[in-house]
């Protein structure tokens, strides 16, 4: 059998309507890609944002593009200045806006173009609770995310919050689309387990590419 036949890990697979999962998708641009995610984290730290309620959150986050995603005790919303440096965030890093447009017309959303790179760090027992992302101005574009690191599960729930998530592994190169019926879906992620990568050691990053304005 010619290696062109072997299974190389990248898949299309959509797990419900308006879910796609691309696996391995991101793998031949991680160079790019995590050279981009290292001059943006160089410009704009990844900081522990605080919920409106006064909680700190577990994830690391910053952002790139025309705006970002930010949370204080005033709220949650996107911003064009990056509100510990009082500067615009970095520019959207060109690999990254080309992946979410072709990984977005693959998974059947065409003319998407973020504006808003939001990248969160996972180490070790990090998590995200169950939640909507519902601060863009329109849920007619798709959100893409983008997994590196260390792998994580994902929890993907029903629109109502009581509906049951199923897990999914997320993996290094793991790229997901989700729009249209399922946009406003509840999400998460279990707390980061330790375990190594090679490129990332025990620290995972995801970018979500967005639309926000
Ligand atoms: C949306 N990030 O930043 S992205 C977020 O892995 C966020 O960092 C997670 O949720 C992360 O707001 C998850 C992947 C994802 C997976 C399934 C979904 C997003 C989803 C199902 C429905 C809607
Ligand atoms: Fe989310």
């Amino acid at each position: 059998m010619a290696s062109g036949d072997l299974f190389d890990g990248r898949e299309r697979c959509e797990l419900d309507a308006g879910v796609v999962l691309l696996r391995g998708r991101a793998l031949d641009a991680v160079p790019a890609l995590l050279a981009a995610l290292d001059a943006v984290i160089a410009a704009a730290p990844l900081r522990q944002m605080v919920t409106p309620g006064g909680l700190t959150m577990s994830v690391a986050m910053t952002n790139c593009g025309e705006c970002g995603w930010v949370s204080d005790r005033k709220g949650y919303r996107y911003a064009t200045v990056d509100p510990d440096s009082g500067r615009p965030w970095p520019a959207m890093p060109p690999p990254l806006a080309r992946l979410a447009t072709a990984a977005a017309t693959e998974a059947g959303f065409a003319d998407f173009a973020a504006d808003v790179g939001l990248v969160n760090e996972y180490v070790p027992g990090t998590r995200l609770t169950l939640h909507q992302d519902r601060d863009e101005a329109s849920f007619a574009w798709p959100i893409v995310s983008v997994s590196l690191g260390a792998t994580a599960t994902f929890l993907l729930g029903g629109l109502r919050r009581r509906d049951r998530p199923q897990r999914l592994p997320l993996r290094h190169g793991d790229v997901l689309v989700w729009g249209g019926p399922a946009r406003l879906r509840y999400h998460g992620v279990l707390p980061l387990k330790a375990e190594s990568h090679p490129l990332l050691g025990e620290r995972r990053l995801n970018v979500t590419l967005r639309r926000a304005l």
